[in-house]
């Protein structure tokens, strides 16, 4: 087994604290979903993936198992595959006996869960020279590592673009178009417009997962930043806004009450909403239309049978 290389870029302590704080003064109330993944949100979120409910990750597993072959022959073999949000880098298992990348670096935000799961890899795949980087793929960074010779593909599974504003997500669609170079490839995930019922389900699981992470934010605030939110004293709400095109997270507050974080106090009226999280979903020409704001082409498309989710690769310029 090879030692993996590792680049911590992780953004300063300070910017949980600033962002709060931004959050806090904005009206309606809003935390940046990144901040939903300490180690106990990024153990809740694969819990969420395990529910009956939540069909994107298996129906994604199942994209990503029966095309890996035509993946690879679009891509080529000994690619530097960079994976953002790689988490348990559970996925990208599905492609590497297909693709056979030459590195392989997975970006997360968070370290301590990025570490294990690299060298978990990088013990099942000896021949596989992992090169593990933290980083906040939301603002602008840079490859920490990045050998000329080899084609450049970001893999982006689990429809995370559609946690940004539709306008944020052709910003980092660009970047990454950026971050990959000419004759680069982007292969990412993402989870299509449905049936209501479906959607809704799937943000709020019956085991009650969903709320637990959503929850958890408060939890992660009150360790790290001294705050007193009574967890007991807040409700999880999601729901798919159709106008919009999005499923929304908020957390509301149950009754009339005051809050302390980091020296400062926050009312809440009852029923005021705190909102956690959008999770955009798009139909294949919008994303599309996405791609092409940010200077990719789309490739190719593969979709499951019952129209769920969609896995894109699209290309840059040569
Ligand atoms: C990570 N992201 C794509 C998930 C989603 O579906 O938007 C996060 C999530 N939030 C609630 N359930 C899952």
């Amino acid at each position: 087994m090879r030692a993996i290389r590792f680049y911590d870029r992780h953004p300063a302590p300070a910017s949980l604290r600033d962002e709060v704080f931004q959050g806090m003064a904005r009206r309606p109330r809003a935390i940046p979903p990144k901040f939903f993944y300490d180690s106990r949100g990024s153990a809740l979120f694969e819990a969420i993936c395990r529910t009956p409910e939540y069909y994107p990750t298996r129906t994604e597993i199942a994209l990503l198992r029966a095309h890996a072959g035509e993946i690879a022959t679009l891509i080529g073999t000994d690619c530097l595959l960079v994976e953002l949000g790689s988490g348990s880098s559970e996925k990208v298992r599905l492609l590497l006996e297909a693709l056979r990348p030459g590195v392989y670096m997975p970006i997360d935000i968070s370290k301590d869960h990025l570490l294990a799961s690299a060298h978990g890899l990088a013990a099942d795949y000896p021949w596989l020279d992992v090169h593990a980087a933290c980083v906040d793929y939301s603002a602008a960074w840079r490859l920490p590592y990045c050998p000329q010779h080899l084609k450049k593909v970001a893999f982006f599974p689990g429809s995370s673009i559609g946690n940004f504003e539709p306008d944020e997500a052709v910003a980092f669609l660009r970047r990454l178009a950026a971050v990959v170079g000419r004759e680069g490839g982007v292969l990412i995930g993402v989870d299509l417009k449905k049936d209501i019922a479906v959607l809704n389900a799937a943000y709020n699981d019956a085991q009650g997962v969903t709320a637990a992470f959503n929850l958890n934010l408060l939890a992660r605030i009150n360790r790290e930043l001294g705050a007193d939110f009574d967890l007991e004293c807040f409700g999880h709400l999601a729901f798919y806004n159709e106008t919009r095109g999005r499923i929304e997270m908020h957390l509301v507050s149950r009754c009339r009450q005051k809050v302390h974080i980091a020296g400062a106090q926050f009312a809440f009226g009852e029923g005021e909403r705190l909102h956690t999280e959008c999770s955009y979903k798009y139909r294949v020409e919008e994303l599309h239309a996405l791609a092409h704001r940010a200077g990719l082409s789309p490739v190719e498309v593969w979709i499951d049978p019952d129209g769920l989710f969609s896995l894109h690769y699209l290309a840059t310029a040569r």
